[in-house]
């Protein structure tokens, strides 16, 4: 049976949301100059709710200039709450600029200078009274700064130290004004610094254990980044998960270990990207693993103008949707129920002990070692490679 074409259309209901610098890029990369021009903010709302999305998010600097005088701010927060209010859309995540300034080139909370790092501090605090104002739910922290070139000019632990301290008051200034935000940390190995400080989920994961409120940050991770640094992105969401912290997440496509390419979420590791969406879609009680936005984080090409924007805008929208038909065609076929059986995969989730079992029970169990036959386990197959096939045919439209 083959599938028939998709009338798969986005609505409020998949919650599918951009950043303001996504389709507002111009496209001006190291090499060359902008080849798009400026986006009114106020577009991309319009715009955006049309296609089908139901949330915009942004940093102070996208929304506001930097160094505009407080009427210029407020008069552009008016605009852009009245765009808000007549299309429906909401702003679920917000976010600091703390890279483009040259007062960042070294850093913003880990930034040698302390001046530096108190001026940071102030820019986040300043912007966390807008996102809560907006209703924002999450706020996002990208320390692409956060880092170094030479391992000789930062003192990594004394950084960690007043990463920490940056993250710790800024939680407790939330807590104090009643703002109910989450913080989501987001991981990238490098670009634009030779080294970035949490450059991975595992590190940002390991970083969350050690700070005051715990339990109010997560992470928010980017499909290209991981893969930037040659990770499986799926297996990272999948811990994500497991330790309760996905608290947002950055879609976009990556092709291998190079440069950061925020390319439309499918049009990299497709066969990952499937497994990505079906991990989000498909939990283990039948609903989704994961309930927040599905927030697209890619550049529209450069070779693109207005119109492949907003097409590229709708591709990853429709993209995801496509991927999430295709991962439930997959759940509901009885071969690759059947294959999944073959594989035990189910069997993985029964605990390792009996209920109420102990290491002693274990020890005096003869069939767990003495009596058993390891060279009979060690050649049964797995059958791993018939059932991704079953993936591959049902992402392809074979089945
Ligand atoms: C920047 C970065 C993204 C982050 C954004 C949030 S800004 O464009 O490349 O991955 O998510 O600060
Ligand atoms: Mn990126
Ligand atoms: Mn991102």
């Amino acid at each position: 049976m083959t599938a028939s074409p998709s009338s798969a259309r986005p609505s409020k209901e998949d919650k599918f949301s951009f950043g303001l610098w996504t389709v507002g890029w111009q496209a001006r990369d190291p090499f060359g100059d902008a080849t798009r021009p400026a986006l009114d903010p106020v577009e991309s709302v319009h715009r955006l709710a049309e296609l089908g999305a139901y949330g915009l998010t942004f940093h102070d600097d996208d929304l506001i200039p930097f160094g505009s005088d407080d009427a210029a701010r407020d008069k552009q927060i008016a605009r852009f709450s009245e765009a808000l209010a007549e299309t429906g859309l909401v702003v679920p995540m917000v976010t600091t600029n703390l890279f483009t300034h040259p007062v960042f080139k070294d850093g913003a909370f880990t930034s040698n200078d302390r001046d530096i790092r108190r001026y940071a501090l102030r820019k986040v605090m300043r912007n966390l009274d807008l996102a809560a104002q907006l209703g924002a739910e999450t706020y996002v922290f990208w320390g692409g700064r956060e880092g170094a070139e030479s391992d000789a000019a930062k003192d990594i632990r004394a950084a960690l130290d007043r990463y920490r301290e940056g993250i710790d008051l800024l939680a407790q200034y939330v807590v104090d004004r009643g703002y109910g935000i989450r913080f989501a940390i987001e991981p990238k190995p490098n670009e634009p610094r030779g080294d970035i400080l949490l450059p991975t989920v595992g590190h940002a994961l390991a970083f969350i254990s050690e700070l005051e409120h715990s339990e109010m940050v997560g992470v928010n991770p980017e499909v290209g980044h991981e893969q930037m640094a040659g990770l499986n992105f799926a297996a990272g969401i999948a811990q994500a998960l497991w330790q309760g912290k996905l608290f947002h997440i950055d879609l976009n496509g990556q092709r291998g270990i190079k440069f950061d390419q925020d390319l439309v979420f499918g049009h990299g590791d497709l066969l990952n990207a499937f497994f990505l969406v079906d991990l989000l879609e498909n939990g283990p009680d039948g609903g989704p693993a994961y309930t927040g936005p599905r927030h697209f984080d890619y550049k529209p090409a450069r070779t693109e103008d207005i119109t492949g924007v907003w097409a590229s805008a709708a591709a990853n929208m429709r993209t995801y949707l496509l991927l999430k038909e295709r991962a439930a065609a997959f759940r509901a076929d009885p071969d690759v129920q059947a294959a999944l059986t073959a594989s035990r995969v189910g069997e993985l989730s029964k605990p390792t002990l009996a209920e109420g079992e102990s290491y002693a029970d274990l020890l005096a169990d003869r069939s767990a070692y003495e009596e058993f036959d390891a060279d009979a386990a060690g050649a049964r197959g797995l059958g791993a490679v018939h059932l991704t096939q079953l993936a591959v045919e049902h992402l392809l439209g074979a089945r």
